[in-house]
């Protein structure tokens, strides 16, 4: 089964598939970005999740994955916005921003990206990798208040922008009803990226020691194991938002069966993150 040539529409954006790339996954420089638009198979073209200044990221070794798992702690490693700014693609370009000192470079990298090169702005929310840094996605007061700053500027004001957030995973219904609460609160939202990898998840080599080294071995999981819990933060979401915030899935998904699960649950689309980065060709979608 092929998942060809199927559009579908998130926010203002039209994709001719419904499938794309997880941020972090091959899209850091201009010819991975370019890659990306060149694959036949990708409906989208996402960015590597960039702060306002370039950052080298964490040490090496920080990515491991195999056939099942990867765990990350990359630390943000990026060009900087200016440098995702000026590229256009095309296939709908979305850029990926997050905050690494506090919520006013939100409304600084959101004003840059006020620009008609780019689509969609996917704002994280849950990175896993800073240390010293909570993820805003589970700090309800702070995420509510950036959203309200958020609101308020140009490019949430601007009917061609598409919106959305790429949340972390919750697993208490609690979380789920309260963050939803907030989200629906904001009509510049247009979609929600479910979810970001398991933060502060560890991984031993056969001599004990991690298979990566940051954050004294600590990373963020992704891959199949994390699958069945994507699948279901994708479902309780589906039940709580307003039915005109799509959902795109994101967790463990390697071939077309996974993409018709996630639909199932209420996805409108869905990236990919570990698979892709250690089968380029996607052979497993042809
Ligand atoms: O760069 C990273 O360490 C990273 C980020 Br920004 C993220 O959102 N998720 C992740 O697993 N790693």
């Amino acid at each position: 089964m092929s998942n060809k040539n199927e559009n579908v529409k998130i926010g203002k954006m039209i994709l001719s598939n419904s499938i794309f790339n997880a941020s972090g996954v091959h899209c850091t420089t201009l010819n991975e970005l370019q890659d990306l638009d060149n694959n036949p198979l990708l409906g989208a073209v996402l960015t590597k999740t960039c702060t306002l200044n370039p950052r080298k990221g964490n040490e090496f070794p920080r990515y491991y994955s195999n056939e099942k798992i990867s765990l990350n702690s990359t630390g943000l490693a990026n060009l900087g916005i200016d440098f995702y700014s000026r590229q256009s693609f095309t296939k709908p370009y979305i850029v990926s921003i997050s905050s690494i000192s506090d919520d006013e470079e939100y409304i600084k990298l959101l004003q840059k990206l006020n620009v008609d090169n780019v689509n969609g702005i996917e704002i994280n929310v849950s990175c896993p990798n800073i240390a010293g840094k909570p993820q805003l996605g589970y700090d309800f007061e702070r995420f509510d208040l950036l959203l309200n700053r958020i609101g308020e500027t140009d490019a949430a004001k601007n009917e061609n922008k598409t919106i959305g957030l790429k949340l972390p995973p919750y697993m208490d219904k609690s979380h789920f009803e309260s963050i939803a609460k907030i989200i629906n609160k904001y009509n510049f939202i247009d979609f929600i990226t479910c979810c970001n990898s398991i933060g502060n998840c560890i991984i031993l080599n056969d001599d004990g020691d991690s298979v990566i080294s940051p954050n004294n071995g600590l990373g963020g999981l992704g891959g199949e194991y994390i699958r069945p819990l994507s699948m279901g933060n994708v479902k309780i979401f589906k039940e709580l938002l307003d039915s005109r915030i799509s959902i795109i899935g994101c967790g463990g998904i390697s071939n077309p069966e996974h993409v018709k699960q996630y639909k199932k649950l209420g996805a409108t689309a869905v990236q990919i993150g570990t698979y892709l980065q250690e089968n380029w060709d996607l052979i497993g979608f042809l």
